[in-house]
């Protein structure tokens, strides 16, 4: 059977776009109270309401054993010490498992198992590729100077679930100590400020 969709995709890797691709824009606005610094996220905000990533997805097509994919772009940049970053999140459909592909940039991806609270971390960069398990949430962190740019391959029906994010956040965050990205508990960088 031939597929209905278009058997060929190119992607612009400077640019991280997917040409034909709607393409989805998320800005300071849209993460309030994600960022460990909240008041260096007021005075960010209060200045520009900067684009901190966008995500060009195909959809192709759906049902057992579809895949979909998508191209995410994250803005160079730091509010406060933390780097930008995604939301974040489960896949709606727990199970379902994800691979990212560095495609330009670099940073880190953070995981966190849900049932059993394993935290664990992984460089995403160039060349390389990063394995998203079932159950785990998954967040890219973009601790260069350049825009991260990412492929992500999942199952049609993973889908998102933000509001376990939203509610606790990730237990970890990417910060720049000494000029370097560091990753710390979130309580560890509180107690540090204090
Ligand atoms: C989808 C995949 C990515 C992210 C994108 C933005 O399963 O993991 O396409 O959606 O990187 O992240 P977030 O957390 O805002 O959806
Ligand atoms: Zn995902």
């Amino acid at each position: 059977m031939h597929a209905t969709f278009p058997q060929f995709t190119q992607f612009d890797p400077i640019a991280g776009r997917i040409e034909g691709a709607p393409l989805l824009e998320r800005r300071l606005s849209d993460l309030r109270g994600y960022f460990v610094d909240q008041a260096a996220y007021a005075t960010a905000l209060a200045q520009t309401d900067s684009l901190l990533y966008t995500v060009a997805n195909v959809e192709p097509a759906q049902g057992e054993g579809a895949l979909h994919y998508g191209i995410s772009c994250i803005m160079p940049g730091r509010v406060g010490d933390e780097y930008y970053m995604t939301k974040g999140h489960y896949h709606a459909w727990r199970p379902a498992s994800e691979y990212y592909i560095g495609i330009r940039g670099t940073g880190i991806l953070l995981l966190e198992d849900e049932e059993s609270g394993e935290c664990w971390s992984t460089p995403l960069i160039a060349n390389s590729g990063a394995y998203v398990p079932g159950h785990a949430a998954h967040r890219t962190v973009n601790t260069g100077t350049e825009p991260l740019i990412f492929l992500g391959i999942y199952p049609y029906n993973a889908g998102h679930d933000y509001g376990a994010i939203v509610e606790r956040n990730f237990r970890h965050v990417v910060v720049q100590v000494e000029g370097k990205p560091t990753i710390l508990p979130r309580a560890d960088y509180h107690a540090r400020r204090r």
